[in-house]
């Protein structure tokens, strides 16, 4: 959508601060142990508590209020019976509506002790999403986006996925523009406009370009031997620099 009115920034800032402390209470609650159906259910009752809808449930009928993908699974991870453990790199994906707005935001970390490259991983999306966010004007390419985090995710010796994508969001979870790339698409020469919401939401991979569809249900994503990280915002372009409203 294209925020315009003063009742469109606060109907977005208002599920982006929703879904950001949803998310914050997951990366808090994932401790070795717990299940991901437990955790997705302390969502439930968050979402709930602040009159908010999941936008996976909501939107596409999703078995789950959240997404959380552990270890090969990279996104749209179903939340079941599996125990979480020391050393998993956990994503939580949370995405909801409330008043007819919607907001996206998702992190990876690692569970306690881990392996140091899966760190790498999680930090270097964090610092992709920010390279990207220094090229989210108004007026400027869209593509500038994904050049800034294949590039950051060169730098650190990694690579990106490629069939994953942020998009537009605002009236619905996923709208115009469908997608932003998170490598650099030359052909791609769509511009940024003022008031435009985007959900940013690079994904950096130890190896593997491309996800594919577990075979056992129609939703997850894996790799086969890579770990990958995603860090996603939902943002407000505008000329005085973007809003991320999912801090
Ligand atoms: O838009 C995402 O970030 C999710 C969608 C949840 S709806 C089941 N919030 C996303 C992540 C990966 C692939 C596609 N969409
Ligand atoms: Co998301
Ligand atoms: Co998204």
């Amino acid at each position: 959508m294209i925020a315009k009115t003063e009742e469109d920034f606060n109907g977005l800032k208002e599920i982006g601060k929703i879904v950001s402390l949803i998310r914050e209470e997951l990366k808090q609650k994932t401790v070795p142990g717990i299940t991901t159906k437990e955790l997705d259910e302390i969502a439930g009752k968050l979402f709930e508590q602040h009159g908010a809808i999941s936008a996976p449930m909501g939107e596409y009928d999703f078995p789950g209020y959240t997404c959380i993908s552990v270890n090969e699974e990279v996104a749209h991870g179903i939340p079941g019976s599996r125990v979480i453990n020391e050393g998993d790199i956990v994503n939580v994906d949370v995405s909801g509506s409330k008043n007819g707005y919607f907001a996206d935001t998702g992190i990876s970390f690692v569970v306690g002790k881990g392996d140091p490259l899966l760190t790498k991983v999680c930090e270097t999306a964090v610092e992709a999403f920010e390279a990207g966010l220094k090229k989210a004007k108004p007026g400027s390419k869209k593509s500038g986006l994904g050049k800034a985090v294949v590039a950051t995710a060169r730098k650190n010796g990694l690579t990106v996925i490629m069939n994953l994508t942020g998009h537009g969001i605002g009236r619905t979870i996923h709208e115009a523009p469908d997608h932003i790339y998170n490598f650099n698409e030359t052909w791609d020469d769509e511009l940024l406009k003022e008031g435009m919401v985007i959900a940013f939401e690079p994904f950096i991979s130890t190896r593997e370009e491309e996800v594919f569809q577990y075979e056992d249900d129609e939703w997850t994503y894996v790799t086969e031997n890579s770990f990958v990280a995603q860090c996603e915002h939902t943002i407000i372009l505008t000329k005085d620099g973007p809003i991320v409203i999912t801090l």
